[in-house]
């Protein structure tokens, strides 16, 4: 397969101008009909064939305007349909005709049946499954839908747009048709034809206008998608405010489905989502469950403005519209919930999933200029670090610019395949702000790294900050320019009060956030009359690994002082990470781990500290990860020692805090009937981080056995689940609760995912052992992509002692999954492979041994582009 490069870029030489699909569903012999009508671009030489894309396709008939097209004038492979000797000038139709398996289709794109309901995912490359088409994201056209099936079967038949009309056709089916009169590209079309119940509401737009609300689940299922509507409804009234978008259809449609690649697809007028991400209840769903489900349903909701209306003139443009639409989702929810602890949530995930992909082998630029296989670059950096260069710019901006911006975005690009240079571009227009320096952002891969030292002069009143940058080698990217860097910064004062600086120099300021351009740089401010903590890089301004060397005593100033909670919320993680890292050392050197009490202290007074939001204690609480702590280490990783480090420190922690955190797991409970909100939300995050603390201090299952016998919602009884099963493997509370566990929920398989998670994450090398038992256990079923991330994904991604077993069993586990899992569904196996993109960083001996994992999935002969893809950069 070639690698496809975005310099090689040029539009069609056909323009498509309709687009009309009659499908006649069948199980196993789907007939599609595409009538297309194109005419030749202006300029286009007359010789020129239409090229159209396809994927495991057979043509079974092939018309030009309404004529049968002899075969001398076109050539047909499963890739590609080549048709020459068309009309010099004006419109002609051509009609083609493919038979298709949806019930064979195990890749889950294109058109596939899971449990009896049939779907379509699209992005980036399914459409070409499904017919012959320019399957590309800069060929839009309106789409007429008609489809014909089983009426008993399939009551429903769903497509993009309005509803057209239907009735009934022989033989017991039945027909519906839709239009969608906006220009869409193909990867957003979509078809839905089942059986399933349906949850209906109606929005009302700020111009007035209805819109019909329309949820389809599985029958019985209902009541489980109640919270996903009134999210919808959120969402939609946000973005008029927030944004001034309005929805532009009549009805707008959910459907969940149970076999889903990823979380969900934005499909116009008709999102088709992973089951996973619609359904929940309080006995369920957790309350992270829950904020996944809102923030989900939001970010497809969102795409229907930043993707859909203005969508990417090619897939090197993925961040255009999902970094924008992450922004836009993680904007909803720090208004929906607490702004700080959000934001503490995004920088957690960004730091533990971005950083790790940008310093390893399977690191690129936001915008990429190559490609071996699209499915692949669904990455966080195209996701997380997108989205983080789009807060950058309204940082750098400031909110009224980067609404100007933002909102001559939507005027000049509507109905356009745009890209990421037309985005800037708009900024740049509305501001007169020069931008070429920040768009290394999206061209620059690497975390930049910056190195900061502050000194104060108390003879002439200045504080000077002198700033370093430099952004690591990445692959094919061996040097790297300077960035231009926005950083959110306080000057504290003994008295907790932000000081005033009467000038700067070195560098230009604006309010709050200095400009760092240069790759070094000192800026000193005058008029600071004492000795101020410099708090750095707050709200986590800019993506960036900082090295600020400040004492315990400054980190435990801002941690009680800096007016940002996140700021604070840094300051006690940056507290921490050396405890644990020293851990880590002393436990391999045998010495005796000695946890420094003013990082006891500092955390526990936040945990007794009732003027701060629970939620917001209850992230102090949780300490940096494992994987936090191996990407500090950097290399020659030990996943075993880090375990221990950080288990002793959690202990020390326990030990002194035990009445606090006995107190917080007695009295923090909401009150009244449950509600998923953030309040009751943070309540029992704190509640159950205190009990996970007092499994440490007290050593006994049974408090924890008491609490999962007590729990009357599921964040609090798997919660109890894992730090049995966690904290205490082998005993027969644990094994009790996770009989008890599935009995009880042995007919809901999203739950079922849980109960396998949690086995899949206890720590330890026997771990393999019970997941290869799970394997066999009768829930797992291995054609669905939630089960397989459940118990190999978990295992794989989430259990660092398990899965970096010292012996290399759980990578050669990983490899001989992946090997098999490739050939039914490349997507879901090159994902889990990504798994091992740290293996680098690891201890000789494990190293070793995943090297040779990774040689033997690259030794196979019939691996899919995805893994091969994935295998080789790893290797590289
Ligand atoms: N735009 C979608 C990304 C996507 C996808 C979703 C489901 C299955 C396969 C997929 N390929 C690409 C989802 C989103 O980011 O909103
Ligand atoms: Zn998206």
């Amino acid at each position: 397969n070639k690698i496809v490069e975005l310099a090689h870029y040029r539009p069609t030489d056909f323009v498509l101008e309709r687009v009309d699909l009659t499908f006649e569903i069948d199980p196993t012999n789907t007939k599609v009909d595409a009538r297309l009508i194109f005419h030749r671009r202006d300029g286009v030489d007359a010789a020129a064939p239409l090229v159209l894309d396809g994927d495991e396709l057979t043509l079974s008939g092939l018309l030009l305007d309404q004529n049968e097209v002899p075969a001398s004038q076109y050539t047909a492979t499963a890739q590609s349909l080549t048709i020459r000797d068309l009309p010099e000038s004006g419109p002609f139709e051509i009609t083609v005709t493919t038979f298709i398996n949806p019930q064979a289709n195990s890749q889950l794109m294109g058109l596939y049946r899971t449990n009896g309901i049939y779907c379509t995912q699209c992005e980036a490359e399914g459409f070409r499954r499904i017919t012959y088409f320019p399957d590309r994201p800069d060929v839009l056209a309106p789409y007429t839908i008609t489809i014909i099936a089983d009426k008993a079967a399939n009551p429903l038949l769903l497509s993009n747009g309005n509803y057209l009309g239907g009735g009934n056709y022989d033989e017991g089916r039945h027909f519906a048709a839709w239009f969608d009169p906006h220009p869409k590209p193909s990867y957003l079309f979509a078809l839905v034809a089942g059986d399933l119940g349906v949850v209906e509401d109606s929005f009302t737009t700020m111009s007035g206008r209805d819109v019909a609300l329309k949820i389809y689940v599985e029958h019985g299922k209902e009541p489980r998608a109640a919270f996903a509507m009134d999210a919808l409804k959120r969402s939609m009234k946000w973005d008029e405010e927030r944004f001034g978008r309005e929805y532009d259809l009549d009805i707008f449609m959910v459907v969940a489905v149970s076999d889903f690649n990823m979380g969900a697809m934005e499909n116009k007028g008709l999102n088709v989502f992973n089951d996973k991400y619609v359904l929940a209840d309080p006995d369920t769903a957790t309350d992270q469950d829950y904020a996944n489900i809102e923030a989900i349903i939001a970010h497809e909701y969102f795409h229907n403005w930043t993707g859909n209306r203005i969508t990417c003139r090619d897939w090197f443009q993925l961040s255009l519209k999902e970094g924008l639409t992450v922004y836009r989702d993680h904007e909803f929810s720090a208004d929906m919930r607490s702004r700080p602890v959000k934001r503490i949530a995004e920088v957690r995930h960004l730091k533990s999933e971005q950083f790790p992909e940008d310093a390893g082998p399977l690191a690129h630029p936001v915008r990429p200029t190559k490609y071996r296989e699209i499915n692949n670059f669904y990455t966080t950096t195209i996701y997380e670090k997108g989205s983080e260069v789009i807060r950058m710019i309204a940082t750098l901006l400031g909110a009224d610019d980067f609404k100007k911006g933002l909102d001559l975005y939507f005027e000049r690009h509507d109905g356009d395949a745009a890209t990421v240079e037309d985005f800037v571009k708009c900024f740049e227009d509305a501001t007169g702000r020069d931008l070429s320096q920040f768009s290394l952002w999206y061209h620059q891969a690497g975390t930049p790294l910056v190195t900061a030292s502050g000194a104060y002069d108390a003879t002439t009143a200045t504080f000077t900050l002198s700033l370093e940058q430099m952004v690591p080698a990445t692959p094919g990217q061996p040097s790297k320019e300077p960035m231009h860097i926005p950083l959110s910064f306080a000057l504290i004062l003994a008295d907790g009060t932000v000081a005033t600086a009467t000038g700067v120099t070195g560098g230009e300021v604006t309010g709050e956030v200095l400009h760092l351009t240069e790759r070094n740089q000192t800026f000193t401010f005058t008029g600071i009359a004492s000795r101020p903590v410099l708090s750095l890089n707050r709200s986590f301004s800019a993506p960036i690994n900082l090295h600020l060397d400040q004492s315990p005593d400054d980190l435990a100033h801002i941690a009680r002082h800096d007016p940002d909670l996140f700021a604070r919320w840094q300051a006690l993680t940056d507290l921490a990470l050396p405890s644990l890292i020293q851990a880590t050392r002393d436990l391999q050197d045998g010495k005796t781990v000695e946890t420094p009490s003013a990082l006891i202290t500092a955390l526990i007074e936040t945990a007794d500290d009732e003027s701060l939001e629970p939620a917001f204690r209850a992230q102090v609480l949780t300490l940096p990860s494992e994987a936090d702590i191996a990407r500090e280490l950097g290399r020659n990783n030990d996943p075993d020692a880090i375990h221990a480090g950080r288990t002793s420190v959690l202990a020390a922690i326990a030990e002194a805090g035990v009445s606090t955190f006995q107190s917080l797991f007695q009295t923090m409970r909401p009150d009244g009937a449950f509600s998923p909100d953030a309040q009751d939300a943070g309540k029992r995050a704190l509640r159950n981080i205190a009990l996970s603390y007092l499994t440490y201090a007290e050593q006994s299952p049974a408090p924890v056995a008491e609490a999962f016998s007590d729990a009357d919602n599921m964040t609090d009884l798997l919660q109890a689940l894992t730090l049995l099963a966690h904290r205490f493997p082998d005993s027969g509370e644990t094994e009790g609760a996770l009989g008890a566990f599935l009995t009880r929920f042995d007919a809901n398989p999203l739950v079922i995912d849980k109960w396998f998670a949690v086995q899949a994450t206890i720590p330890g090398a026997a771990t393999l052992d019970r997941v290869n038992a799970l394997m066999n256990d009768p829930h797992f079923t291995p054609g669905n992509p939630n089960r397989v991330r459940a118990l190999v994904g978990s295992f794989a991604f989430s259990n660092p002692t398990g899965f970096n077993r010292a012996d290399g069993a759980g990578y050669r586990f990983l490899a001989s999954q992946i090997l098999q899992i490739d050939p039914k569904n490349p997507q879901l196996a090159a994902r889990l492979l990504t798994s091992m993109r740290s293996w680098r960083s690891l201890e000789p001996q494990r190293a070793d041994h995943a090297r040779s994992a990774l040689l033997t999935i690259d030794r196979s002969a019939t691996l899919s582009n995805d893994v091969r893809d994935i295998v080789e950069r790893m290797l590289k």
